[in-house]
């Protein structure tokens, strides 16, 4: 993508590069200490600093970073999105990771995730935790069935091959993320930003990851109601990056669905001789009608979409 073209040609060389480690934390008192002290004792390819950006924890997982001399920001809105988003905006960093609090993600696994950014062989590298190992019982079948449904629906929206849209181990540049429009406020935002990402012409790459099971601590994310938060996030990018094959599968769904009347019709004209089921009819045209009015909305909003890339276009290009 020439945006991210643009950028490469302004990249420092790899050593210089600041490395921002940012982990968001809602109680993790179990597994932060442990995490920081892994991070300081890894032999990272890069320098970097770690940023703790907590959303109100009420155990002693802010006492513990105070303890151990890292700086901790109070989120100001709610939700692991918002979070995210507030720690880049306070960070100066070259390059961002990001990481649980939790203790399920290996720090070992920082350095080949961090390479392809560093030496720009990609925009942004997620850690996959479907092509590398997990622990048994480290994700939910639940969980497990609603990644695979919004892998399948990244990849044929957008033709890609993504393992774990909700990785939440990520690394990529700050301008990069800069760039993408992310409203997330909770855990959409991993799925916001592969999508994003891709559909922008960035260069994501997956990396297999180790992930483990939580340990004492509980898990904030309510499959089911954060579950539904996903879902819709997912179905407004999908319709914004392709609108015309969206509603154009709704149209194909709803013709498909009017042939059961129509054949009913076409029977009884054929063999009965005569059209005897009014209520068949009416469903058909009802049928046709707003298939037909789905297509024309993919149309408009097509043009919507083309328009706001345009404006996006020109903007980047102002200068
Ligand atoms: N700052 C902040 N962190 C959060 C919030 N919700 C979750 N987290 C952190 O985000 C990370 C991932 O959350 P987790 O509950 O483990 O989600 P899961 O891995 O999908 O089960 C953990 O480090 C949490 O402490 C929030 O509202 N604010
Ligand atoms: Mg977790």
């Amino acid at each position: 993508m020439d945006l991210a073209l643009e950028m490469s040609k302004n990249l420092k060389a790899k050593n210089e590069q600041k490395v921002e480690i940012i982990i968001p934390t809602l109680n993790e008192e179990s597994s932060i200490r442990e995490l920081i002290s892994d991070i300081r004792n890894f032999n990272c390819i890069a320098q970097n600093s770690i940023l703790v950006i907590d959303g109100g924890s009420t155990d002693k997982t802010v006492e513990i970073c105070n303890e151990e001399n890292v700086i901790v920001l109070q989120q100001r809105r709610k939700g692991k999105g918002s979070a995210m988003r507030e720690a880049v905006d306070a960070t100066e960093a070259d390059v961002i990771v990001f990481i649980d609090g939790d203790g399920t993600y290996s720090v070992n696994d920082l350095n080949s995730l961090l390479e392809p950014v560093l030496s720009d062989k990609a925009d942004m590298v997620v850690g996959s935790r479907v092509l590398g190992d997990r622990e048994k019982g480290s994700i939910s079948k639940f969980n497990y069935l609603g990644n695979k449904l919004f892998n399948k629906t990244i990849n044929f929206s957008l033709k890609t091959n993504v393992t774990d849209s909700l990785s939440g181990y990520r690394v990529l540049r700050r301008e990069v993320f800069k760039d993408l429009i992310l409203f997330s406020d909770s855990f959409e935002i991993e799925v916001e930003m592969t999508v994003e990402a891709l559909a922008k012409g960035y260069r994501v790459q997956e990396i297999p990851i180790k992930y483990g099971k939580r340990k004492e601590s509980q898990t904030k994310l309510n499959p089911l109601s954060d579950g539904i938060k996903i879902s819709k996030t997912l179905l407004f990018i999908t319709m914004n990056i392709n609108p015309i094959k969206f509603f154009g599968l709704i149209t194909i769904g709803f013709f498909l669905i009017g042939l059961i009347p129509i054949s009913q019709i076409v029977y009884e004209k054929i063999i009965l001789g005569n059209i005897i089921s009014l209520p068949s009819v009416i469903l058909a045209t009802l049928l046709f009608v707003t298939g037909i009015m789905s297509l024309v909305i993919g149309l408009v909003s097509e043009l919507v979409v083309r328009s706001r890339r345009r404006i996006e276009y020109l903007i980047n290009h102002k200068n």
